[in-house]
């Protein structure tokens, strides 16, 4: 189903632009002491997740004009298709299914015909297996050794989750084991691990989609021939698996396909780690965590799925992520976690906001003239609060937060706890109220400065203040509430996709540079000449080529 018109050339775009006007006037400190039930009625319960975006420059008819531009858009007809299998990724003709692979109610869903659940359940039983296996010693290696260093060998869609979902889950891994990842084809990447493990003990696992990436293939074929020189051909069997759709490159490289676990063209790379990707994340934390993970998501793509859209999580993310980006004009995202283990849930979610929406084509095959991705950036508090948080505070851009708090924390130490969640709420707080010139005044009179000083710091000291963020609170970081908020922000992603009208599934932005590496790959080895260029960076080839004689 395709828009005839651009959303920006809609009634209720239009109508969100003139009440955009009103809006920017209203402070959410007036707002905030106006009414008192502020809090409960922007905040939604979803099983142990608290969702608060009371803090948000919105009143009623902000949300009221915003649902309405999602139901314009067709965004439950669009959810349906894409939980049902349509081809929605219309560019690669395919179905977005990483739905199906936590479906945990295993309805059936049909691509062409055939019910996928039937195989994303045999290669789930099939991580099972061996992930039981190497955790208790059954799988060993060639010179009968356990195998504990796990090294995951993959980059983007497959590197991102596995490191994300691991490090979120460390208190879940089991004694003994480690987990490594290989992305960039950096020398560095693959020496600095190799330095740390023992081939004897360990496996490798070569996670690729298309078993054609060149990082990946690269770091697999360095890892494969350091543990060949070391124990010798056979040992590949013991020591390689590999997680592809494509079993015909999976056996050129050397990898036995029967140590393949697979995964299908309807799972994007990004969307992936919930597939056989998660295999490093099933080794480390047990497959019953890992299908605890599936549940969470299971159950935001349920609340998703069925949820009217005013107490729907994800679509209310979305919504306000569309009011800031086109409407109010604030084009970045940070995303601060309070809690150690989620520290690459930035990073993560940086792939998948900003290769799913960063695009500048419509579904319609037009130029966009709106906004789409926000510059999505973020990283671990109480930590960012000495670096970024100045801009946050006083810049002069103003950035929506997302701030994510578990109310227990797996290491409950002394009060390390109470002021970890003490700084997220001032945070949020001192983002809404600010401090006024005349407050700073009278603070630093407060403290003893006198007229002259106080004059002359009073602005330095104030904070405009009116700054959103939205709040999700979780009991703890479990692995269902890891699936649970990692599923908000795919569902997110996609309602933004559905009302910007693009194709939120492919990543067209990232081959011409693959291509261009490619032509000036065998320059740099120095056996081509004379590919066309501009200036700059043919005299930076140049100078490499000299640097490096
Ligand atoms: C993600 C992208 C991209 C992809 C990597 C690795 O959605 O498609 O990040 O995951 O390029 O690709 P392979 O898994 O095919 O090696």
């Amino acid at each position: 189903m395709l828009l005839k018109k651009t959303v920006d050339k809609s009634r209720m775009w239009k109508k969100l632009v003139s009440h955009c006007k009103s809006m920017k006037k209203e402070e959410m400190r007036d707002m905030f002491e106006k009414d008192a039930a502020r809090a409960e009625k922007y905040s939604i319960n979803f099983e142990n997740l608290h969702f608060d975006y009371s803090k948000n420059r919105i009143n009623d008819k902000t949300l009221k004009y915003l649902l309405k531009l999602a139901e314009d858009a067709h965004l439950r007809d669009k959810i349906e298709d894409m939980f049902t299998g349509k081809r929605i990724n219309i560019t690669e003709n395919r179905p977005v299914l990483h739905t199906a692979l936590r479906n945990r109610a295993n309805t059936p869903v049909y691509v062409d015909g055939k019910n996928v659940m039937i195989q994303i359940n045999e290669v789930l039983a099939k991580m099972r297996r061996f992930s039981e296996d190497v955790r208790l010693g059954r799988h060993k290696g060639a010179t009968g050794k356990k195998l504990t260093n796990i090294v995951n060998i993959g980059i983007g869609g497959s590197d991102l989750g596995p490191v994300m979902a691991t490090a979120a889950l460390r208190k879940y891994w089991a004694k003994g084991i480690n987990c490594y990842f290989i992305s960039n084809i950096d020398g560095t990447a693959c020496a600095e691990v190799l330095n740390q493990v023992d081939p004897e003990t360990t496996l490798f696992i070569v996670a690729s989609k298309t078993f054609t990436t060149i990082e990946t293939l690269t770091n697999a074929r360095t890892c494969r021939k350091w543990l060949v020189d070391a124990l010798g051909e056979p040992a590949v069997a013991k020591h390689f698996v590999a997680l592809s759709t494509n079993a015909k490159e999976v056996e050129k490289f050397g990898i036995d396909v029967n140590n393949m676990f697979e995964f299908w063209d309807f799972v994007g790379g990004r969307y992936s780690m919930w597939s056989a990707i998660g295999l490093s994340i099933a080794l480390a934390v047990g497959m019953d965590n890992f299908e605890r993970m599936l549940e969470g998501a299971f159950a935001m793509d349920e609340h998703f799925r069925h949820t009217p859209f005013d107490k729907n999580i994800p679509v209310i993310m979305a919504l306000l992520g569309i009011w800031y980006n086109d409407f109010m004009g604030f084009k970045t995202q940070a995303v601060i976690p309070y809690d150690q283990y989620l520290r690459y849930v930035p990073a993560y979610l940086q792939q998948l906001d900003m290769e799913s929406n960063g695009k500048f084509v419509s579904n319609n095959q037009e130029f966009i003239k709106y906004s789409t991705s926000p510059v999505l950036f973020g990283g671990a508090g109480t930590d960012v609060q000495h670096s970024f948080f100045q801009m946050i505070h006083q810049g002069t851009s103003i950035v929506p937060c997302d701030f994510i708090i578990p109310a227990i924390s797996h290491n409950e130490i002394g009060d390390h706890h109470a002021i970890l969640a003490a700084n997220v709420l001032a945070q949020g707080e001192a983002l809404m109220r600010g401090k006024t010139v005349k407050e700073a005044y009278e603070e630093l009179r407060k403290a003893g400065k006198t007229k002259e000083e106080a004059n002359f710091l009073k602005k330095f000291k104030s904070f405009p203040g009116n700054r959103p963020s939205n709040t999700f609170l979780f009991k703890k970081i479990d692995p269902y509430a890891l699936g649970m908020l990692i599923a908000a922000y795919e569902h997110k992603i996609f309602v933004q996709g559905v009302i910007w009208n693009i194709d939120s599934f492919d990543q067209m932005g990232v081959e011409l540079g693959k291509q261009m590496a490619l032509s000036i790959l065998p320059e740099l080895l120095g056996n081509a000449h004379g590919l066309q260029h501009d200036s700059s960076t043919a005299s930076l080839i140049k100078l490499i080529k000299k640097l490096r004689k």
